[in-house]
């Protein structure tokens, strides 16, 4: 089934220039980047993208990383676009994720992961939403 979900490059990926390895991986998994911008993210916007985590104590830690510095932001779509990202992201510890994975690659700390990749249709839907006119 076709899919479409919220990709996010954080800033430790894009500060050390991971970018285009990230998006050769979405691409070689055979999704289709339909947007991709670059931008700073606010604090009300980086606390409406993790508000199940509000009141977790990572929150602020997590909020602070994600406003420090430039991110980049996709809509990323294909058959099993959302399992596909996740799979490609892999576990949110970078020491658990597997070798080949993007967190097992790149990752430096559980906050500090590289990459966001929506969990559901549902959260695809309100993250997509928070970033582009759909
Ligand atoms: P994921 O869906 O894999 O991004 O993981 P979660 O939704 O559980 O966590 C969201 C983000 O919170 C992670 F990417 C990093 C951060 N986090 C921490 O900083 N510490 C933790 O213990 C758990 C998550």
């Amino acid at each position: 089934m076709k899919e479409r979900t919220f990709v996010m490059i954080k800033p430790d990926g894009v500060k050390r220039g991971l970018v285009d390895e990230i998006v050769s991986r979405i691409h070689g998994a055979g999704l289709k980047v339909v947007s991709k911008k670059v931008l700073m993210l606010n604090r009300r916007t980086a606390e409406k993208l993790y508000e199940v985590h509000r009141g977790k104590e990572f929150f602020e830690r997590l909020i602070v990383h994600v406003i420090w510095g430039e991110s980049v932001v996709m809509l990323v779509e294909g058959e099993r676009a959302i399992t596909k990202m996740r799979e490609l992201a892999g576990a949110t510890d970078w020491r658990k994720a597997a070798e080949g994975t993007i967190r097992g690659d790149f990752g430096t700390s559980i906050t500090e992961n590289v990459i966001h990749a929506s969990d559901s249709a549902k959260s695809a839907k309100r993250e997509l939403s928070l970033f582009f006119q759909i």
